[in-house]
């Protein structure tokens, strides 16, 4: 059954957003879904003859057959109910960015590939047996088949050498089926209707194993798709159990912080209060509201002495609440909050003003219940605020975000997959 592109194009961008690895395992799934004609491809170097083969297999003159490198990007023709691909050579000296374009395209559409190798270049070089390695990795996972053909054999002396060919490379590839071929041969038996001949071509001994291994496609097929699918939905989950912990332990970080801040801030705000309030009841009487008059210009009475040991008081309970601050890495308010005067964007400012002139207000600031409250709230509140706490908050919203988007795309896949 086709499935509708909207479905196919959404189920492609929602998992691409969280696995932009997966994008040919995603075309590929485009191809599985969609159910069109099973796709041949030949494969292998320039001029080992998979062009002629392919005219020969399909008995038409579809594809160019040159000397020189010819197929340049895909060429293609669907004939017999069959996808024949024509892909350009493998080899790396000649080879453009087109042609690895094409390659991978080609790759990616077969469900049958023929590694083409001529029987005249003897062994397999290391590129050949790279490829034939890959090649079989992936028919072991995808169930995709691959049939090795020894091509252009007509150009060895005798039999005997093909034997000698065969062997060196049943010793390169141990296991693999040789199908021996000779698409000239062929040609040349059905233009002089020379029975034995086109017989000795290989190429009908071809057409019924590849005529099996086409029977094959749609279990194949099936395979695969139910393969993708899998692999694609197994790594959605692992994505998002993965970005789940890392939020837990995110947030866990942002509770266990805060909650140390408010802990170790209220212990320092009871520290100063008790300081201040032992210094303030160890005073004498207060003197701070007797006025100095002009003669006391230069001298020390008791309401100066009042007044410096109240500063003294206040300075050193917010040199005490500073460093605590500083090293939770409240310091600066925050941007939106700054004023010109750059004196006065500290948080300190902010919270307890200048300075502070009598008892009663150092009582009220620092030995009260309000007084005590108000600091904790509003240093708490210039916390959450600094940088480090807006930087772990946005990294929990990044979090959250994406494993939404990997939500979204195991629903999209899910979607993909019911319809399929
Ligand atoms: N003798 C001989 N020549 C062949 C055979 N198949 C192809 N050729 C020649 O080999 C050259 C390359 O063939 P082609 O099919 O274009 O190879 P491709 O580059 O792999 O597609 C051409 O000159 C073909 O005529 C064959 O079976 N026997
Ligand atoms: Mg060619």
């Amino acid at each position: 059954m086709a499935v509708s592109s909207e479905i196919r194009e959404q189920a492609a961008r929602d998992v691409l957003a969280v696995l932009p690895d997966r994008a040919n395992d995603l075309a590929r799934l485009h191809i599985l879904v969609n159910g069109d004609e099973p796709v041949v491809t030949v494969i292998g170097k320039y001029n080992h003859g998979k062009s002629s083969l392919l005219n020969e297999l399909t008995g038409r003159d579809t594809f160019a057959v040159s000397d020189k490198r010819e197929t340049v990007s895909l060429a293609h023709s669907v004939h017999l109910g069959v996808h024949w691909l024509d892909a350009p050579g493998l080899d790396a000296d000649v080879g453009t960015e087109d042609d690895r374009h094409a390659l991978q395209a080609a790759w990616l559409r077969s469900d049958i590939r023929l590694f083409v190798h001529a029987a005249k270049e003897g062994e397999l070089d290391t590129k050949e047996t790279a490829l034939l390695a890959e090649l079989s990795a992936d028919g072991e996972r995808t169930k995709r088949q691959t049939l090795f053909v020894l091509s252009q054999v007509d150009q060895l002396a005798d039999d005997h050498e093909l034997e000698n060919v065969c062997k060196a490379i049943g010793e390169q590839v141990p296991g693999t089926v040789l199908n021996v071929v000779s698409s000239t041969r062929n040609r040349k038996a059905l233009e002089g209707g020379k029975k034995l001949l086109l017989e000795k071509s290989g190429i009908l001994a071809l057409r019924a194993t590849l005529h099996s291994a086409l029977d094959r496609v749609p279990s194949a097929r099936a395979h695969e798709l139910a393969l993708v699918f899998n692999d694609i939905r197994e790594e959605c989950r692992t994505l998002r159990a993965a970005q789940e912990k890392s939020r837990d332990v995110l947030r866990e970080t942002q509770q266990q912080q805060g909650l140390d801040f408010r802990r170790g801030l209220q212990a320092v705000i009871e520290k100063v209060g008790g300081d201040i309030d032992a210094m303030l009841n160890a005073l004498g009487a207060d003197h701070a509201s007797i006025p100095d008059s002009a003669k006391d210009a230069y001298a020390i009475t008791a309401g100066k002495v009042e007044r410096a040991h109240i500063q003294i008081a206040y300075s050193r309970a917010c040199i005490e609440m500073d460093g605590f601050l500083a090293g939770h890495g409240v310091v600066g308010l925050p941007s939106e909050q700054e004023t010109k005067a750059r004196s006065l964007n500290s948080v300190m400012i902010a919270v307890m003003g200048v300075s502070v002139k009598f008892r009663k207000d150092l009582r009220k600031m620092f030995c009260e219940a309000s007084g005590r409250e108000r600091m904790q709230r509003e240093f708490t509140q210039y916390y959450e605020l600094s940088d480090d706490r807006r930087a772990l908050a946005k990294q929990i919203e990044e979090m959250e975000a994406a494993i939404v988007a990997a939500q979204r795309a195991s629903a999209a896949l899910h979607a993909l997959e019911a319809r399929a």
